[in-house]
């Protein structure tokens, strides 16, 4: 009985990885700078994770959410380019404002910057998808903690939202360039948020520097901090040690 519950269970987890990886989009937003410190640049680089070789056109969006200008599509910039061997497309643009904010990677864009609103009446709910086609990915970022007065549409848009993490990050970037994202604010304190804003600079480490911008390699990746390795070892022992009295025999740690 326990062998079927546990079959079960592991083929409906096949399942949703089955049907995650199937639907997950095949152009991702990679790396981007929300808040450049200092006087802002003429150009910023901003970079996508796609399939080595494959060329890509669409628009990057930069959609506002404070208030008087809730939904609006700031910025629609044309996308015409090609993945390079790692999978990595650098998209060079004037930087956008940085307000609380939500950037967009979509096929097409039919409507206007500065006039298409796709929050018409401004409740935080997008009401008008009718000039966009086949949103890719989008993030959400949040300049403030009053998220009453602040929006992001990042998830409405099939992506994500940053909740606040104290400061508007100066570097937002997804582990290994596809995964899960990761915000650095300025000065960064040694912290790193996840997307819930909370700090995980002291449960993992990152492959590479996770402070500094990787703009057209692969980002960081996060693995577990040896801390927190240490302290599955001791589950395992504990467990095994529980195993072993069941039996009568003499714990053995060192099988873990
Ligand atoms: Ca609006
Ligand atoms: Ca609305
Ligand atoms: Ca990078």
């Amino acid at each position: 009985m326990r062998a079927f519950i546990f079959q079960s269970i592991t083929l409906l987890f096949t399942g949703i990885g089955t049907l995650w990886t199937s639907s997950a989009p095949a152009v991702l937003i990679s790396e981007y700078q929300p808040d450049i410190p200092g006087l802002p640049p003429l150009t910023t680089q901003s970079e996508f994770s796609g399939v080595a070789g494959m060329p890509f056109r669409g628009f990057l969006l930069a959609i506002r959410g404070e208030v008087g200008s809730y939904g609006l599509v700031d910025r629609a910039l044309s996308i015409d380019g090609t993945f390079n061997s790692n999978g990595i497309y650098v998209f060079d643009h004037r930087p956008f404002l940085n307000p609380t904010l939500t950037v967009a990677l979509v096929d097409d864009f039919t409507g206007q910057a500065g006039v298409t609103d796709l929050d018409g009446d401004d409740d935080g709910i997008i009401d008008n998808l009718a000039s966009i086609s086949s949103v890719r990915d989008a993030i959400g970022i949040t300049d403030s903690s009053d998220t009453q007065n602040n929006l992001t549409y990042g998830q409405q848009l099939g992506g994500a939202d940053f909740a606040f993490t104290g400061d508007e990050p100066r570097l937002i970037f997804r582990d290994a360039s596809v995964g899960d994202w990761y915000a650095i604010n300025s000065p960064d304190n040694g912290q790193i948020f996840d997307l819930n804003g909370r700090d995980i600079a002291g449960d993992v480490a990152f492959s590479g520097d996770a402070f500094s911008t990787s703009i057209g390699q692969i980002n960081p990746t996060a693995v577990p901090e040896p801390t927190s390795m240490a302290g599955l070892g001791s589950l395992c022992a504990v467990a095994v040690g529980w195993f072993r009295r069941r039996r009568n025999t003499t714990p053995a740690v060192s099988s873990c």
